[in-house]
């Protein structure tokens, strides 16, 4: 693989001047690493679960995963609720991660990672008051960074995805997102390749869907996550070697045939640049997109982890977005 040098964010970003919006500081109970939240607008407030992985900083140890919960007025000032949300554990079961959420026909739908035994899973619960969780369904492995669509479509609940089929497509980690549909968010088919890696000039490696798509008159905007590598790269956080660098993009949707990609941003939306994105981190240079809110004003807050370390936000015009897709 080559590697790709030097990457920058596009023009049409803007930090959020708070950030990171949520770090370990702000979490009453044992947390370290706080990042890749899901984020969504419910009854009238900001909702993010983030991934909280605890155990201790200054030790640069980890001992777990679990998901707490934090609520906002204006999605910029987050108050954390007094204890996590959401935990999976089980003899076959290690740990549920980076949940997105989505508001579906008035209910919130979760999906998340889980590690397990035996693979990589991705899951789908659903809550109405994040207190109680409904586990709806397992994928097989190995699949994670699952998305869903706000509405049915043609009848159907339809989600984002990326398995890695490592068997077939040679060493290293070259993998694509894939899109699904189901009557009953339980039994999923009419699977097929949505964006493969190769289309994005910005990754050299796996790519995988970032924030659930937000709808626009031009078609369903979605965030992703592209990851280059390069070899030469040494240590750029708590680990040894970290030879990665996640980047974010942007892509549109058809409106009617979310199938069909209309059109993608040929670079970076966000590049690791600011201080907490490329220093001080677990693993430094690493973006990863995982909510997004279009206001009714055309700004698009785009939530993102940071060096799988903090929460943080970036915002928008949903018009300059469109047109980095060619809309
Ligand atoms: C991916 C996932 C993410 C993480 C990223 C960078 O494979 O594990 O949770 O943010 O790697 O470490």
């Amino acid at each position: 693989m080559n590697p790709l040098g030097p990457l920058v964010s596009s023009p049409v970003i803007t930090r959020h001047p708070a950030n990171p919006v949520l770090a370990a500081a702000a979490v009453p109970y044992p947390a370290a690493l706080i990042f890749n939240a899901g984020v969504c607008y419910y009854q009238g407030r900001y909702v993010m679960v983030f991934r909280n992985d605890y155990g201790s900083l200054a030790e640069q140890k980890l001992v777990g995963t679990n998901l707490g919960l934090a609520t906002s007025a204006d999605g910029v000032e987050w108050e954390v609720s007094p204890r996590p949300c959401f935990e999976l554990h089980s003899d076959e079961i290690l740990r549920a991660y980076d949940p997105r959420l989505t508001v579906l026909d008035g209910r919130v739908y979760m999906c998340f990672a889980v590690d397990t035994r035996h693979g990589l899973r991705g899951g789908i619960a659903v809550t109405d008051d994040f207190e109680e969780f409904e586990v709806l369904s397992l994928s097989a492995p190995d699949n994670r960074n699952m998305v869903l669509f706000p509405e049915r479509l043609g009848g159907q609940y339809v989600r984002l995805e990326r398995p890695f089929p490592v068997y077939s497509r040679g060493s290293g980690e070259q993998f694509d997102i894939w899109i699904s549909d189901s009557p009953d968010l339980r039994y999923w088919g009419h699977t097929e390749l949505l964006l493969g890696g190769e289309q994005v000039p910005f990754a050299n490696a796996k790519i995988g869907p970032g924030a659930p798509p937000v709808k626009t008159a031009a078609g369903w905007l979605t965030t992703f996550h592209a990851v280059d590598i390069d070899p030469a790269r040494g240590k750029h956080g708590w680990e040894a070697k970290w030879t990665k660098r996640y980047t974010a993009g942007i892509m549109l949707l058809d409106l009617d045939d979310p199938y069909r990609v209309k059109g993608c941003s040929a670079a970076p939306l966000l590049a690791p640049e600011a201080p907490y994105e490329v220093d001080g981190g677990f693993r430094n240079n690493v973006i990863f997109p995982g909510g997004m809110i279009l206001e009714p004003s055309g700004e698009v807050k785009i939530y993102y982890g940071a060096a799988d370390t903090v929460e943080c936000l970036a915002t928008a015009d949903v018009a300059d977005l469109i047109r980095l897709c060619g809309g």
